[in-house]
Order: C-alpha cells, then sequence, then structure tokens
C-alpha cells in the first residue's frame, strides 16, 4: 500500500457514516451542490455498492468495479453478504484508488466518502478498517456521523444513537462531528420553544434535563421500560452519563437539513476543526503508533529468524553448525524467496488470478464493468471456490 504523503495541500477528506436512511446520500448531494457554489468542488467516492442513483457526480463509484447483483449471484450470497463482498473485493486494489486521490488530493478541498446504508458493513468489516487507515495514514480525515433527528428525539433512542457514535469513535479514533440532519422536519417544542436539534444539544450540555427527559418519557410510557427510577438502570444510566459527557467534551455539533440546506457553513467551520484536531493530536499519535508498529514487525522478523535458525541449527552466516545427514544447508535468502512464492500462489488459492480483481480504474469515475469477468468465474461452486476468507486476502493483498 501506499504511504507516501501528497503534495502541497491536505485535502480533509470526510467519511459520511450513519444509521440506514438517516439522509447521508442527501447530505452529500447537498454538501457537494454547497461546495460547488463556494467554488471548491469536492472529490467525491462512493463506496455503497447497492444504491441505485447517485445524486451527485462521484469520482470514483464502487458500482462501476464491482457488480453488487452478480456478486450475490456468483456467491450465493443475501444483501447485506453482497455489499460486503463486494466492498471487500474493491477493497482489496484500493491502493489503486488511492493513487486516483493523491492525483487529485493538491486540486481539492475536501474528499467525500459515501458509505453503505447499513452502517456496520463499513464500521465493522475489515475493508472498512483499511479504507479509514488508509485515508487517515496520509489526509486530515474525519467521521460526519449523520443522524436523523426526528428519529432521535425520543431519550432513550437519542442514548442508543449516542453510544453507537461512541463505540465508532473508539473504533476509528478519528475525530468526529455529529451532524444532526432533517432539521427542516417540525418536532415538537418544549415550554422555551426548543425543538429537535435545540433539545437534544441541550441534553449534551446538562445531563440533568436529559435525564428529566427520561424520566418523563418514562412516565408518559407508563414505566415501561423498567427503570422506575431505581435499581441497576438507574445506576447504569448515571454510568453512562459520565462516560457520554466526556464523549460529547470532544466532538463537534452541528444541526443540518439537507433538504433545505440549512447548517452546511456551521459543518464547514466544524471540518475545520476537526482538521486542526487531526494534525495536532491524532496525527502525531498515529504516527507514533506506525512506528512502533514497525519496529514491532522488525522485532517479531528477528525473532522468527532467530527460531528458524536455532531449528535449522544455523549461524548467522548461514552455515548450519550441525549439518544433518544426507541433506544440504539452504542459505536463508533461499528460504525467505520460498516464502514469498508460498504467500502469492496462496492469496487466492490457485483459483482465481490477481487480474480477475483488478479495478483496472484508468480515470476517475471509469472502472472495471466486472459483469463478463465475474460470468468467467462462475461454474465453479457456489463461492467461486475460494478457500480462503475474505478478510484474510485482503490483509494479504493490501500487504504486498
Ligand atoms: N425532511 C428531510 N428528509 C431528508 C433529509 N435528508 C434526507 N432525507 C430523506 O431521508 C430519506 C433517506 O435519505 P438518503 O439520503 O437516501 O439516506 P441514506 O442514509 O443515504 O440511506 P441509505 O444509504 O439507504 O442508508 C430520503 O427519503 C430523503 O429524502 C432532510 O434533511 N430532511
Ligand atoms: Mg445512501
Amino acid at each position: 500500500m501506499s504511504t507516501e504523503s501528497t503534495t502541497e495541500k491536505q485535502p480533509a477528506v470526510i467519511l459520511v457514516i450513519g444509521m440506514a436512511g438517516s439522509g447521508k446520500t442527501t447530505f452529500l448531494q447537498r454538501l457537494n451542490a454547497h461546495l460547488h457554489s463556494k467554488k471548491q468542488p469536492p472529490y467525491i467516492l462512493n463506496l455503497d455498492p447497492a444504491v441505485r442513483n447517485v445524486p451527485y457526480g462521484a469520482n470514483i463509484d464502487i458500482r462501476d468495479t464491482v457488480d453488487y447483483r452478480e456478486v450475490m449471484k456468483q456467491y450465493n450470497l443475501g444483501p447485506n453478504g453482497g455489499i460486503l463482498t463486494s466492498l471487500n473485493l474493491f477493497t482489496t486494489k484500493f491502493d489503486q484508488v488511492l493513487g486516483l486521490v493523491n492525483k487529485r488530493a493538491a486540486s481539492v478541498d475536501h474528499i467525500l466518502l459515501d458509505t453503505p446504508g447499513q452502517i456496520e458493513i463499513f464500521t465493522w468489516s475489515a475493508s472498512g478498517s483499511i479504507i479509514t487507515d488508509a485515508l487517515a495514514s496520509q489526509y486530515p480525515t474525519m467521521i460526519a456521523y449523520i443522524i436523523d433527528t426526528p428519529r432521535t428525539r425520543s431519550p432513550a433512542t437519542f442514548m442508543s444513537n449516542m453510544l453507537y457514535a461512541c463505540s465508532i469513535l473508539y473504533k476509528t479514533k478519528l475525530p468526529m462531528v455529529l451532524v444532526f440532519n432533517k432539521c427542516d422536519v417540525e418536532m415538537p417544542e418544549d415550554e422555551e420553544g426548543r425543538g429537535g436539534f435545540e433539545k437534544v444539544k441541550e441534553w449534551m450540555s446538562d445531563w440533568e434535563s436529559f435525564q428529566a427527559a427520561l424520566r418523563e418519557d418514562e412516565e408518559t410510557l407508563g414505566g415501561t421500560g423498567g427503570t422506575g427510577g431505581s435499581g441497576y438502570m438507574n445506576s447504569l444510566i448515571n454510568s453512562m452519563s459520565l462516560m457520554l459527557e466526556e464523549f460529547y467534551r470532544h466532538l463537534d455539533v452541528v444541526g443540518v437539513s439537507a433538504v433545505t440546506g440549512q447548517g452546511f457553513n456551521d459543518f464547514l467551520e466544524a471540518v475545520q476543526n476537526k482538521v486542526e484536531e487531526y494534525n495536532k493530536e491524532y496525527k502525531p499519535e498515529l504516527e507514533a503508533l506506525m512506528k512502533e508498529r514497525e519496529s514491532k514487525k522488525e522485532k517479531s522478523k528477528e525473532d522468527s529468524l532467530a527460531r528458524l535458525m536455532k531449528d535449522m541449527k544455523m549461524d548467522k552466516s548461514g552455515i548450519t553448525s550441525a549439518p544433518q545427514e544426507g541433506g544440504s544447508a539452504e542459505t536463508i535468502s533461499d528460504m525467505e524467496d520460498n516464502d514469498d512464492d508460498i504467500d502469492e500462489d496462496d492469496v487466492y488459492n490457485g483459483q482465481l488470478g490477481d487480474e480477475d480483481l483488478v479495478p483496472d480504474i484508468s480515470g476517475p469515475g471509469v472502472g472495471m464493468k466486472h459483469d463478463e469477468r465475474w460470468g468467467q468465474s462462475s461454474g465453479q461452486g457456489a463461492r467461486g471456490g475460494r478457500g480462503k476468507d475474505f478478510s484474510k486476502e485482503i490483509l494479504e493483498a493490501m500487504q504486498r
């Protein structure tokens, strides 16, 4: 994988993530229009293979590389498995995608990524992590977590959604902007006239107000939640409050409407804050982490070499100190060569050549049309005769 840094300019990478139907695609469409009106056209990647229409001009579209329906057919998968497998296949050659992004990075201010509707397909998959890490190691990268505000107006749903956002923050360790979308929808107001976004924002800064809302919600629901203001739920909620308070402190929160366009200047301001945060906090941490990983890798290489030499009873020059009968000693370099050979042949289990998976993306938005190629690999049984799981394949492919 290419790890070289880009030239002068460092565009902000915004990963748009959120629950199904929260408005990710519409948000991206509006953001695209907003940035165009400011004469700052973004570079856009669509990573959702199952979307029917992309209402913005994607520079790179996963659908040009992988046909999700064909993947479902060929591998005998359901919709979620099909989306996940398509994303995995796309990720095997993400270094080529990065190459294209790098070429355009100097001329754009924002790189936007739309993600699949099923949130966990991106946030909990190996390919999601690979894509996120690959981008975050080169560009100021952040998560825009899109929330369906009208759906989150109940305190229990709000808390569940915040816990989910928190888990994504914990997993990706990237700066996050909470985007409360659909603010144009009318929502019930409290006595002080606070509706959807204002109310949830208050909950985030004033825990007592949130607890009051929870209590009120319970009373109107007749206490069906079983918390009853006491017992284990109560103490759980109190503990979570402390945890979430800490979580909120690291976030930028904005209210927008992807339909009317309100709040998008606030969002861009939040993006700027997160770029600064990335450079100040995340980048040094990432660099330290990468250094540590490198030295660990070096160390484990040395350890296995030492073990190997011990097993073969060799000294460092590669000469056996106690030659075995009838056997000639191999040099270390021979062994390393052999090792490489094995890895390479192993990746696709000899069933599918590397070329079959190459997205062959020769220009922005132009990708391999897989239909015929997938057809070629048919007749090998439902899963194309692959012996290894995809996550493993991806990791191996990315390491090469
Ligand atoms: N009123 C209102 N509706 C919105 C807004 N943003 C999105 N929607 C609607 O919400 C629905 C889902 O929007 P999408 O943009 O497809 O949501 P998504 O998160 O990309 O959906 P998946 O990719 O399928 O998970 C559509 O009917 C949109 O019109 C908004 O700001 N206000
Ligand atoms: Mg979408």
